[in-house]
């Protein structure tokens, strides 16, 4: 597949994508997002592929926001569309996907850009990285989702305090407030996600997809998180990796998923 504002390699059982605008700080056009998709799409139909690690070009920034030049024209309606779509297209699609998703914010991470770091499942930081929701210093609010999962991550009150003062957080105070799992240097960054994703490698695929649903599904308006955990815990049983996993720990052996 050849995309002209994202890079997307696998290597060893890992899908490395890459948003590559370093000129406009890697900002979210609507081009952007459609070849995300697409490479999200394709990582999550691939049986090699463990774990995602999403980054951004050059050590400035991860995602300085939605290009804010492509959006300063719309109106309500493309507003309100695009807000759907694009949540459809991307921020759902990360969120939701069986494969797990790291993101490793190496700079700015503002306004959709922190938005797509908070639909991955587990965020890192370099010490260098600023994060916030600047949205309303623009005449706009979080339309990708950020109301909601910035609340999830951090509580309500902290979150009430980084949309409506639009101020920027240091990943060191980011990890106090639990935006994210853990800070390093920048040369450490992508070492540590690939540790992470090492760790996640070693399990099993099905179970993962099946936590990751279940955790979601607490979060999902309407849904029993405790029902679906139940059903889920219980189709494990029926599975070959749950055969292979209890089987090696019987044998001694580490299981192969
Ligand atoms: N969009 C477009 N271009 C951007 C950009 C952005 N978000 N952020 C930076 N750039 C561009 C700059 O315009 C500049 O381009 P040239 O002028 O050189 O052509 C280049 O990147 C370098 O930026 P700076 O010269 O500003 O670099 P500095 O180091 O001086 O400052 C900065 C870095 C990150 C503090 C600054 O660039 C900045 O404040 N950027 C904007 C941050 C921001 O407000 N981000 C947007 C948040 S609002 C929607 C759904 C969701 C959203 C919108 C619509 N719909 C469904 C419709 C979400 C909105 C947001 O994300």
């Amino acid at each position: 597949m050849i995309y002209n504002n994202i890079l997307s390699e696998n290597k060893e059982g890992i899908c490395y994508i890459t948003i590559n605008r370093p000129k406009q700080l890697n900002a979210l056009n609507g081009a952007t997002i459609n070849e995300l998709n697409q490479a999200i799409s394709v990582a999550e139909k691939d049986t090699d592929v463990r774990c995602i690690i999403l980054t951004g070009a050059d050590a400035k920034a991860f995602v300085a926001g939605a290009d804010i030049k492509e959006f300063a024209a719309f109106d309500k309606n493309a507003g309100e569309n695009l807000a759907r779509k694009g949540q459809e297209l991307l921020f759902d699609l990360l969120e939701n996907a069986s494969t797990p998703s790291i993101a490793a914010i190496n700079g700015f991470a503002l306004g959709g850009g922190l938005e797509l770091a908070m639909a991955c499942h587990i965020r890192i930081a370099s010490d260098n990285a600023k994060m916030g929701l600047p949205e309303v210093s623009l005449g706009v609010i979080p339309g990708y989702g950020g109301t909601q999962r910035l609340a999830s991550l951090v509580g309500k009150g902290k979150a009430m305090e980084m949309i409506t003062t639009a101020g920027m957080l240091s990943s060191t105070q980011a990890m106090e407030w639990g935006l994210v799992n853990h800070v390093c240097s920048q040369e450490e960054l992508i070492p540590l996600a690939e540790k992470l994703a090492l760790k996640i490698k070693r399990n099993s695929p099905m179970a993962i997809a099946k936590a990751i649903k279940s955790v979601n599904a607490g979060f999902t308006d309407g849904v029993n998180g405790f029902e679906v955990e139940i059903s889920e815990f219980g189709s494990c049983f029926e599975t070959l990796e749950f055969i292979e996993g209890t089987t090696a720990f019987m044998e001694k052996r580490k299981a192969k998923f």
